[in-house]
């Protein structure tokens, strides 16, 4: 566990030794921008505890992401959103420390109404 957490990138953007655009900051959580958006807006919200996994995270540190992407998902602008979280290869998990996304949606007509400055 050690060398994993030593070599995990969110682990490092946790300790300050990898910069990201921080949206909202807890004791047990971390929400930063996605290095690679899959739109305007598109955050991670993250456990500071390292975990893999959904089921290697406790409840109570687990508890506080969605409230956090729902903050952030109405911070957006944005009425349309998708809330995903991928657990594993075959899920699409590419990065091995539990994340919560939360993409927005283009409104077509107004736009996004991004209230956040982009990276
Ligand atoms: P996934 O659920 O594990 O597939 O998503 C990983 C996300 O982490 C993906 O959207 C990446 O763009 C994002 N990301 C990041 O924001 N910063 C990084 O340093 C790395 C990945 I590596």
């Amino acid at each position: 566990m050690a060398n994993k957490m030593a070599a995990c990138i969110f682990c490092k953007i946790v300790k300050g030794e990898i910069p990201c655009f921080k949206l909202f900051e807890s004791d047990k959580a971390l929400a930063f921008l996605d290095i690679n958006p899959l739109s305007r807006g598109h955050a991670l919200v993250i456990p500071k505890i390292h975990g893999e996994k959904l089921t290697d995270i406790p409840d109570d540190h687990l508890s506080e992401l969605l409230p956090i992407a729902k903050k952030l998902a109405i911070a957006s602008g944005a009425k349309d959103f998708n809330i995903l979280q991928n657990n594993g290869r075959i899920a699409h998990q590419e990065v091995d420390h539990v994340h919560v996304h939360m993409i927005p949606k283009p409104n077509e007509e107004e736009g996004m109404g991004i209230r956040w400055p982009q990276q």
